[in-house]
């Protein structure tokens, strides 16, 4: 089975360090970490755009969200997914799509959101670097319209709560995101409407000035824009229409009890990035 025809589980059998290799180069760290990167002699120079996806279990989007990325973006792009060792063999998708503008990076005893993005930013080589869901919940066509913002600003940011921008979700997600925005927006600094985002791209530059932290779920993002805001990063929103998943299942409020943690989650955040700024 692989991404060309259905997604129905396969007995696949275990991935091995030798059969990581299907264009390239398979790196087994101290970590037991997998690597899968394309061979030296296959790409030359940098490409110009890198977006990371951090995925566990989407073995029913993934594949849609990278050809998305390659339709719709122009110019030479590569495609990092950070993948934790999901149970449903997302990973091995991506290895099947054999494809060279993809580097998959297994961790096979990690997990993290922040630290999967961080991951994944760290390996990533485009002068433009931003990373998003692979839910298929922010739109790829998106993309291009965000990158073309850099040529004025350093951070443009997917946005669904700035001009243009919907969330067609629940109500109560939809309510829960607005009031830890607006709390946000009170504790951090007006100006971003749509501080929880994690959909963006951003000049590499950025990166000279600001590290992700890379704890936690997606709170990490609020304190990245936080801070770039701090060193005097121009941040622009482009608003989009935000859909629930229609595959696979949330991770962050798979259930009430989780989704108020997440939201307690976020709650801290924005006070620990608040207090860690004091100067
Ligand atoms: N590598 C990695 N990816 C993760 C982890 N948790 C979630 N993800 C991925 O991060 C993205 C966001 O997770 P979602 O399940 O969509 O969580 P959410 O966006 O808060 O919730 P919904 O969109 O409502 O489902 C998806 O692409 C997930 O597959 C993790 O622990 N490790
Ligand atoms: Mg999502």
């Amino acid at each position: 089975m692989t991404c060309a025809t259905d997604f129905a589980q396969d007995d696949a059998t275990p991935l091995t360090e030798s059969s990581m290799a299907p264009h390239g180069l398979a790196d087994a760290t101290s970590t037991g970490e997998l690597v899968s990167i394309p061979s030296p002699a296959s790409r030359v120079g940098n490409p110009d755009v890198s977006i990371v996806l951090a995925t566990y279990n989407e073995r029913e989007n993934i594949c849609d969200v990278i050809r998305g990325i390659f339709e719709h973006v122009s110019g030479d792009v590569e495609v990092i997914v950070v993948d934790d060792d999901s149970p449903d063999e997302t990973w091995k998708l991506v290895e099947q799509m054999d494809d060279e503008r993809v580097k998959l990076i297994r961790r096979v005893s990690t997990r993290g959101l922040a630290s999967a993005f961080n991951r994944g930013v760290i390996e990533s080589r485009g002068n433009i670097v931003g990373w998003m869901d692979a839910d298929t919940t922010m739109p790829v066509e998106l993309l291009a319209k965000m990158i073309e913002q850099l040529s004025r600003h350093d951070i443009a940011v997917g946005s669904r709560y700035a001009e243009g921008g919907s969330d067609s979700r629940h109500w109560v997600r939809t309510f829960a995101s607005r009031l830890i925005n607006s709390f946000a927006g009170v504790v951090l600094g007006y100006g971003i409407r749509d501080y929880d985002s994690g959909f963006i791209v951003l000049r590499r530059s950025v990166f000279d000035k600001v590290s992700i932290i890379p704890t936690g779920y997606g709170a990490y993002f609020m304190e990245f824009l936080f801070t770039c805001r701090r060193k005097g990063l121009s941040v622009v929103e482009v608003g989009y229409g935000f859909t629930d998943r229609t595959k696979g299942y949330s991770k962050s409020a798979p259930s009430a009890i989780k989704f108020l943690w997440t939201g307690a989650g976020y709650v801290t955040r924005i006070l620990i990035a608040r207090l860690r700024h004091i100067d």
